[in-house]
């Protein structure tokens, strides 16, 4: 009876209305839940409640205490940050101003980069939103925030059940000031295959539309050809081209002299050539060592005219000694992440940067103490995701035997589990350099890193060596990536393809030599318009579409979970994770100032179709909702 709201109340309907109307009529101002869109939570909420969260073990809600949040005084206007500078003075203005900076600049990339490698990628925007506007204003005088791309995108929709789109344009709203930093894929885009032409250039588009200013863009056998679609959009679309090396190898150790400085020289100025503003030093798996940081910087800022940013992972630990290195020798800006989201498989922490350089010739530019405050959040919120972090608990210095990416090294153990081999990791890792050594000593980072990932839990599956691989491989169906990798789709590796493990594995297919842009049919929006329209009946944004051109089953998935349970983003972790104890009460925020009230008051026996009734109370009102019961 009180479901209704100014415009569909009777009175107002008829025009039978005064100025007292709306002061007399209260129920107007009690939220009008449309049934649907609290059913549908109630729903997820029901079966997660009594089927867990997929890919984690199913156990009662864990309590946490509210994360501790640090005070900020809002009535203060927003510092203005590198964001104005991009806006007013445009990529080349950022560039000089980076240039003039003594300091050393920070990318902080808690929100990508740190739960990617830590914590399978799965930080949910809920809690971005929590705590950014305070981020706004204590992390003004960062370079940038390393907020979206890398896996982010199809986590978002496979795992999370959440639009990222939404992440980028609400925390936009939220942080005017900071440059918004994504990691781009070149021709793989946010994906683990080459994309066609128009698919890029839309995608670089929208995200700078949506708020992205800085795209890292890298190709994952660093192929410039698979980057210069990419380059030329960015570019194009006013933002900053950051044109990344991924470091591969080891620069002074003489045995491995396939990745020289020669080498490096000689990409970075062919990026240069390319129209990057920013060179990127991608170092994704944390194999770039202190002493050949210096060497590499050094050699660089010799060579090329560009700022050089820094990317490490902290994984063996050596990270804050490489950065002091690094910046010795000239380095521009390094990636950190916030002290509690920091080190391991991450990035190195920012809050210990700063104090190893304090007092030094190159300090950090940022305020510690509000780093340390924002740690303190991100230390409370990073226990919700518990069950998703990779029981690394010290550095491991074998990362530089198996040289896995930080990024890859959570999922790739998620993947491990999910074919039965968790108890099998060390020999998986020892069989990932295996498979690096087999295809040539390749650059490993998404998607080549998930060729060999994907190699390395096939040879262990099926008890493979190289031998065997190549002796019997012509009788032996391998994984769908690696076949796309011998046929060239997703570029060509410097140095070449191994040519007998090719033949094995093409079976007389032919690969390609040319960029798989130039083959690839460009992708029709309108026609998957027409066709989501059709499936989902309802409009579609130019958003979805990308989704879909980038991942049809994925975002088909996405979307019939979307159908049925509503938008989950707006549950808190540990409801979205957990569902909800008996007697709880949990409040909802559907939209900016809806609030829904939850209880869940019981849950009903199973009935003979397997299905149970869970009864809970939405505002104040009895509602029940029925769940299939699968454990
Ligand atoms: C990604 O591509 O997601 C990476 O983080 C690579 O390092
Ligand atoms: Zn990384």
């Amino acid at each position: 009876p009180f479901l209704e709201n100014v415009v569909k109340h009777p009175n107002f309907l008829k025009g039978d209305f005064d100025t007292s109307f709306i002061d007399s009529t209260p129920q107007l101002f009690i939220f009008p839940v449309r049934k649907d869109r609290g059913t549908k939570l109630l729903s997820y909420i029901g079966n997660v409640t009594v089927n867990g969260f997929p890919g984690i073990e199913k156990k009662k809600k864990p309590i946490h205490s509210f994360p501790r949040k640090p005070s900020v005084d809002f009535t203060q206007s927003i510092p203005a940050g590198t964001k104005q500078i991009l806006d007013e003075q445009g990529p080349e203005g950022l560039t000089k101003w980076i240039h003039e900076q003594k300091e050393v600049l920070l990318t902080d990339t808690t929100f990508r980069d740190a739960h990617q490698s830590l914590l399978a990628t799965r930080l949910r925007s809920y809690d971005m939103f929590e705590i950014a506007k305070e981020t706004a204003h204590l992390q003004h005088d960062l370079f940038s925030m390393e907020m979206w791309g890398g896996a982010t995108f199809d986590v978002s929709y496979r795992f999370l059940k959440e639009d990222p789109w939404q992440r980028l344009i609400k925390l936009r709203e939220q942080v005017p000031n900071v440059l918004f930093q994504m990691l781009f894929r070149g021709a793989n885009a946010v994906g683990y295959k080459n994309y066609p032409d128009n698919v890029i250039r839309e995608f670089v588009r929208k995200s700078a539309e949506a708020g992205i200013d800085v795209f890292r863009i890298f190709d994952s056998l660093n192929w410039i050809k698979g980057m210069e679609v990419a380059i030329d959009e960015v570019r194009q679309s006013g933002k900053v081209a950051e044109a990344a090396i991924c470091y591969a190898g080891d620069l002074l150790d003489p045995s491995r002299d396939k990745y020289t400085v020669d080498y490096y020289k000689k990409m970075a100025k062919e990026l240069e050539a390319s129209g990057a503003h920013i060179l990127a030093i991608k170092d994704m798996a944390g194999l770039l060592k202190p002493e050949a940081a210096y060497r590499l910087i050094s050699e660089l800022k010799d060579t090329v005219s560009l700022p050089i940013h820094l990317h490490t992972h902290d994984t063996s630990g050596n990270g804050i000694y490489l950065y002091s290195k690094a910046i010795e020798a000239g380095v521009d800006i390094v990636d950190t992440a916030l002290g509690t989201m920091s080190g391991l498989t991450s990035q190195p922490s920012a809050n210990s940067l700063h104090y190893a350089m304090k007092g030094g010739s190159r300090e950090v530019r940022g305020d510690i103490k509000s780093y340390e405050k924002l740690s303190h959040y991100w230390e409370d919120v990073r226990k919700y995701y518990a069950d998703f972090e990779s029981g690394m608990n010290s550095p491991h210095s074998e990362i530089y035997e198996h040289e896995m990416p930080g990024g890859q090294y959570s999922n790739l153990q998620q993947q491990a589990k999910a074919v039965g081999l968790g108890t099998r990791w060390e020999e998986v890792k020892s069989m990932y350099s295996r498979v690096n050594l087999l295809f040539g000593d390749v650059v490993k980072v998404t998607p080549s890193s998930k060729v060999v990932g994907d190699m390395a839990l096939f040879m262990v599956q099926n008890g493979l060596d190289e031998t065997t691989v190549l002796t019997k491989g012509e009788k032996i169906d391998f994984p769908e990536s690696v076949i796309e990798f011998f046929e060239g789709y997703i570029g060509q590796p410097y140095g070449g393809f191994p040519k007998e493990l090719q033949k094995v594995i093409l079976k007389g297919r032919e690969p390609i030599t040319v960029r798989p842009g130039e083959l690839l049919e460009p992708a029709n929006f309108d026609a998957i318009k027409t066709s989501l329209y059709d499936m989902l009946e309802r409009p579609i944004t130019s958003h979805e579409v990308l989704a879909y051109a980038l991942y049809p089953k994925v975002f088909e998935e996405y979307s019939k979970t979307n159908m049925q349970f509503g938008d989950v983003s707006v549950l808190d972790t540990l409801t979205f994770l957990y569902g909800m104890r008996l007697d709880e009460e949990i409040e909802v925020e559907i939209e900016k100032g809806k609030t829904l009230m939850v209880k869940l008051v019981s849950i009903g026996e199973p009935q003979k179709d397997g299905t149970r009734i869970i009864y809970f109370e939405l505002n104040g009102q009895p509602r029940e909702v029925h769940i299939q019961d699968m454990t």
